[in-house]
């Protein structure tokens, strides 16, 4: 079925969460829902919280603008708008938006009847990003431990947050996250290719079957996971970087403390009775 007739076949009312017929339409190409106005109204305030915290700054230099959190002395309470106030009101914004754009991708799969794995997948992303906003600064007693929303600044306390705990690589369920994602790109790319070389043949030549594409990887390494299977595995691997990530620095400050660099944690290891000490 071409495309055009299959929108205006299943452009049909139904199959929202909440708000009924209110907002079931599209503008153009995107679906509206109760929960994309509610993300446009997020949008909204959020961009407008950052234009006004970026006018009461020092500069509007892209790469160098920055709306950041209050200082550690606020706790976790509310901070004036210009003493991180701000951060906090962006916040709000910035998970409200994420959260609601996940749920009109809820509603988007049930007017076609299909899984949730989209908007699960988009929402361990969101997770990701609320462990660092909300759920460890909330550990750690002050939002000052949220990061800053800027290009340079995040990437600095990037830096200074994994300098805090020594080598930061020695961190175990960073290492696990970091595999999973490079695992990620391996998968991808072993995917691509293997469907590029059996799908997309030079003209003249015919298109080739699934058997191709398993027989390749058994000739190759001995076993094919399947062509469902690889997608089961890319997001598996995908969703599982994120969650490590999201352990990794759950358990920095909150688990493991300042001036315990992460590469202590390894002389478990090398206190093992069985290396005879
Ligand atoms: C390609 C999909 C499109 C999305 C894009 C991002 C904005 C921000 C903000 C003007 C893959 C759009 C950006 C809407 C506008 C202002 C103030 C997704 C694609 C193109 N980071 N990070 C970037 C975010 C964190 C880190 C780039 C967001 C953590 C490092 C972009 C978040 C940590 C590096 C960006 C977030 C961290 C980057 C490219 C939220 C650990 C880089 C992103 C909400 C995860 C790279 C200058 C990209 C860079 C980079 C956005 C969180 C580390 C600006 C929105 C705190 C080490 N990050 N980041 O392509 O060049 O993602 O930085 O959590 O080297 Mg970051
Ligand atoms: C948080 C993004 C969520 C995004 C959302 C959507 C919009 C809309 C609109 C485009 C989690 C936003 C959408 C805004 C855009 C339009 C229209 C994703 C998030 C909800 N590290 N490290 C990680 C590596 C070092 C440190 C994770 C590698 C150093 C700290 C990953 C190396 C030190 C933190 C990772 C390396 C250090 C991390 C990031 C190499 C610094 C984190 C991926 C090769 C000196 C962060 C949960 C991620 C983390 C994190 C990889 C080195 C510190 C595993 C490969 C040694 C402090 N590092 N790192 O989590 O775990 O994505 O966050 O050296 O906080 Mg690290
Ligand atoms: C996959 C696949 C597969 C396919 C595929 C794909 C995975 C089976 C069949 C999909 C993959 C691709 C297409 C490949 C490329 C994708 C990526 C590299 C991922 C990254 C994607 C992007 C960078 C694009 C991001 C774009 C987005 C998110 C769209 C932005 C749109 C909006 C914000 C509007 C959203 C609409 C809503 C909420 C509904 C309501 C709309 C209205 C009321 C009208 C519109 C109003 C507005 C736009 C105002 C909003 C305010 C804004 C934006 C702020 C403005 C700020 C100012 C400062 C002015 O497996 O194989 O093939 O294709």
């Amino acid at each position: 079925m071409a495309m055009l007739n299959f929108e205006r076949k299943y452009r049909v009312r139904g199959g929202t969460l909440i708000g009924g017929d209110l907002f079931d339409f599209w503008v153009g190409p995107f679906f509206v829902g109760f929960f994309g106005v509610l993300t446009v109204f997020f949008i909204y305030v959020g961009v407008g919280l950052i234009l006004w915290g970026v006018a009461n700054g020092p500069t509007w230099n892209l790469f160098r603008l920055s709306i950041n959190p209050p200082a550690v002395e606020y706790g976790l309470g509310v901070a004036p708008l210009l003493k991180g106030g701000i951060w906090q009101g962006v916040t709000v914004c910035a998970i409200g938006a994420f959260v609601s754009w996940a749920l009109r991708e809820v509603e988007i799969c049930r007017k076609l009847g299909i899984g949730y794995h989209v908007p699960v997948a988009f929402g361990v992303a969101i997770l990701a990003y609320v462990t660092l906003v909300v759920f460890r600064p909330i550990l750690m007693g002050s939002w000052s431990y949220g990061f800053p929303y800027g290009f340079s600044s995040h990437l600095d306390w990037v830096s200074t947050t994994g300098y805090q705990y020594g080598n930061f690589h020695y961190n175990p369920a960073h290492m696990i996250a970091i595999t999973f994602f490079f695992t990620t790109c391996l998968a991808l790319a072993l995917h691509g290719s293997l469907i590029l070389s059996a799908t997309n043949p030079k003209k003249g030549e015919v298109v080739k079957t699934p058997e191709h594409e398993n027989t390749f990887f058994r000739d190759a390494i001995g076993y094919s996971i399947g062509t469902l299977g690889i997608h089961r595995l890319g997001l598996f691997l995908a969703l599982a970087a994120v969650i490590f990530s999201a352990i990794c620095m759950i358990i920095s400050g909150p688990l493991w403390l300042e001036g315990n660099p992460w590469a202590d944690w390894w002389n478990w290891w090398l206190d093992l009775s069985i290396w005879g000490k």
